[in-house]
């Protein structure tokens, strides 16, 4: 192996992914840096969000100079074209997390029918709760009280009256707020029907009404498909706890079988975790020369199962492609959602198998394996079975697992935090208003080529523990804070002295790891439960949230939800709207008024951490609490 590049060390801070990513360019693989420099320049139409192919008259782009066209061929102008776009990448992004919820709201049903074999109610005090929420009858069994909740959730996904269930969570401060501007969220996918609808050519061209109905957009996803994603893994897996685990390219193993589960839903993988402990598979495996089955994550697929199963995580977004270049990966099973298409290609040239699992996510030269309720527990099966076949192609010259793993602590969900506080936030409240914990923080979101890998969530995480600010982390963030050491108890010695002493009392990281990307709405509960303890609205709290690295239209729809719930967010990478003044201002200062909160774009982590800290401190002095200069 040759020494690093200085271009390696450049797309990375991870000393595992610059060594395969070594390994690649010597193997002459491409990966998506090579992609990503082939593109360049990519177009600046399109990131100042002034391109339109909404329509056959087009594509139509506005020259922000001022000197070419000023408006696409149906008279839509800079405003309305940026908008627009905005809407649609929010619209997508509810789409697929609340996507992702159905999935699970059809599982429950299925459980509840009997129709679902290896599937079960996993954590009933859960269902009770939850259930009680959408006013399901309280004696009930078990399996009738499933079946209700599940099709009630059903109902949250169309035309119903009132708003959304989970917004009773809320401060009524806050739906007040969101009734004032007419986007307190209805059904799931009619916000996202009508996203679509206004901006179809001719419908909705007030740029202003745009940015609303895409924070209504948001909201349906926050508070309701992704935070139902969330509730029923729980129902259905169980809730996380604090668990041990590590993260990662080394928690592979050289002399396992090494089965990756990558995505965001855990409804098949839950099912491979269950068939590779099958004492058959094992001995299967240890006839073939191998010392056992290994699992390892991937994104959010892999967080989910971190956070309830302690499966040691391989890496984030910009790992995928490296995790099969180690030549030690006898299968890869992808559900949906950053899942990069590029994967089988690649697989192909190892002895890896790609298994794709949802009939809505195929990808080329991946085994379509098609999973329902009733046949995930099979598949399971047949994964690890054919996984543990795969063994004997391996070629052990070409296995390089470059790093040994890192240890983190895991699994904190709303209810593990309350537990580890004594069963109420009021030690957390206390701490605040101690000043020990000047606030918190949710550090989330992707990676992105655009920036050196994990650069951004690792520099603003480690200067707002320093500054005494608790962080909170999700999808590929978490992993990030995992692989740089962050997320152990022993990382409270790089925290201030008032949050070091607080992790040191709990034996907590000063990085709470809250899951996946779904899971941001873990966050957004436990603000709300804070603001409601304290009699506040939420963005009168001392809290504030970033994505670093993000990519995807999720991530701009998460953050869109956390800034209308009222929680300051700040960006690293620029959405694509600074081709309109007005749509621009109107993020940036517009909302505030009305919201209580805003977005900042700032790419040096560095400076988002000032911005985030100054943000809590304002915060603070406004509660009445004491208040430093910054
Ligand atoms: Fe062009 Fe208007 Fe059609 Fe967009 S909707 S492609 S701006 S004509
Ligand atoms: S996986 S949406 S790259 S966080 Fe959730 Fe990671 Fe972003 Fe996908």
């Amino acid at each position: 192996m040759k020494t690093e590049t200085s271009s390696e060390t450049q797309v990375s801070i991870q000393p595992d992914t610059i060594a395969l990513k070594e390994k690649a360019r010597q193997e002459g693989l491409e990966t998506i840096w090579e992609r990503f420099a082939a593109q360049q320049p990519q177009c600046g139409f399109c990131e100042l969000g002034l391109s339109c192919r909404i329509c056959v008259m087009g594509p139509c782009r506005i020259d922000p100079f001022g000197e070419g066209p000023q408006r696409g061929v149906c008279g839509a102008d800079a405003d309305i074209m940026v908008a627009r776009n905005l809407g649609r990448m929010v619209a997508a992004g509810a789409a697929s997390h609340s996507d992702h919820g159905r999935d699970l709201v059809e599982t429950l049903l299925a459980v509840a029918e009997g129709h679902a074999p290896g599937y079960q109610i996993a954590d009933p005090a859960k269902l009770d709760r939850i259930a009680a929420e959408f006013g399901v009858a309280a004696d009930l069994p078990p399996q009738a009280k499933a079946k209700e909740l599940a099709l009630a959730m059903m109902e949250e996904y169309g035309i119903r009256k009132g708003y959304l269930t989970f917004t009773k969570r809320l401060p009524a401060s806050r739906l007040a707020k969101w009734q004032a501007l007419g986007i307190a969220p209805r059904g799931i996918d009619w916000e996202v029907t009508e996203m679509m609808h206004r901006t179809h050519m001719g419908v909705d061209n007030d740029a202003l009404n745009l940015l609303l109905q895409a924070l209504r957009t948001a909201l349906a996803d926050g508070w309701g498909g992704s935070m139902i994603a969330t509730e029923l893994s729980d129902v259905l897996f169980g809730t996380p706890k604090p668990a041990a685990s590590q993260a990662n390219i080394g928690v592979l193993k050289a002399d396992q079988v090494n089965i990756i589960l990558h995505g965001h839903n855990p409804l098949v993988s839950e099912m491979v975790v269950r068939a590779a402990q099958d004492p058959q598979l094992i001995n299967r495996a240890k006839e073939l020369g191998a010392a056992g089955i290994n699992l390892a994550g991937l994104c959010c697929t892999g967080n989910e199962l971190l956070m309830r199963r302690g499966i040691p995580m391989a890496g984030n977004h910009l790992v995928q492609e490296l995790a099969v270049i180690t030549g030690a990966v006898e299968a890869m099973v992808v559900d949906y959602q950053c899942i990069l298409p590029s994967l089988g290609e690649l697989a192909g040239c190892f002895h890896t198998l790609l298994f794709s699992t949802s009939a809505k996510a195929k990808f080329p030269k991946a085994a379509a394996l098609a999973f329902s309720p009733e046949t995930g527990e099979a598949l399971g099966r047949q994964i690890v079975a054919q996984a543990v076949e795969n063994f004997a192609r391996r070629n052990p010259d070409r296995v390089f697992i470059p790093a040994a793993p890192v240890q983190q602590l895991t699994g904190f969900s709303v209810e593990a935090i309350l537990a580890a506080l004594g069963g109420s936030p009021e030690p957390l409240l206390n701490a605040i208003k101690a000043g020990q914990i000047r606030g918190a923080a949710g550090v989330v979101g992707c990676n992105n080529p655009k920036i050196q890998q994990d650069f951004g969530h690792v520099n603003l995480t480690k200067e707002l523990i320093a500054h005494d600010i608790l962080v909170l982390d999700t999808g590929c963030a978490a992993v990030a804070h995992a692989k740089s050491g962050l997320k152990v108890p022993e990382a409270a010695e790089l925290a201030g002295p008032g949050l070091k002493a607080v992790c040191q009392a709990l034996k907590i990281p000063p990085v709470l790891h809250m899951g996946s990307c779904v899971d941001n709405t873990r966050i957004v509960y436990l603000a709300a439960a804070l603001a409601q303890a304290l009699g506040v609205d939420l963005d009168q709290l001392p809290v504030a949230a970033a994505a670093p690295e993000w990519y995807s239209e999720k991530a701009a729809t998460i953050a869109c939800y956390a800034v209308a719930s009222g929680v300051y967010t700040v960006l690293g990478v620029a959405p694509p709207v600074l081709g309109s003044k007005t749509v621009t201002d109107v993020l940036l200062n517009g909302i505030t008024a009305p919201l209580g909160a805003c977005f900042a774009v700032e790419p040096d982590p560095q400076k988002a951490a000032k911005l985030i800290i100054r943000h809590v401190e304002e915060k603070r002095r406004g509660l009445g609490l004491d208040a430093r200069e910054s």
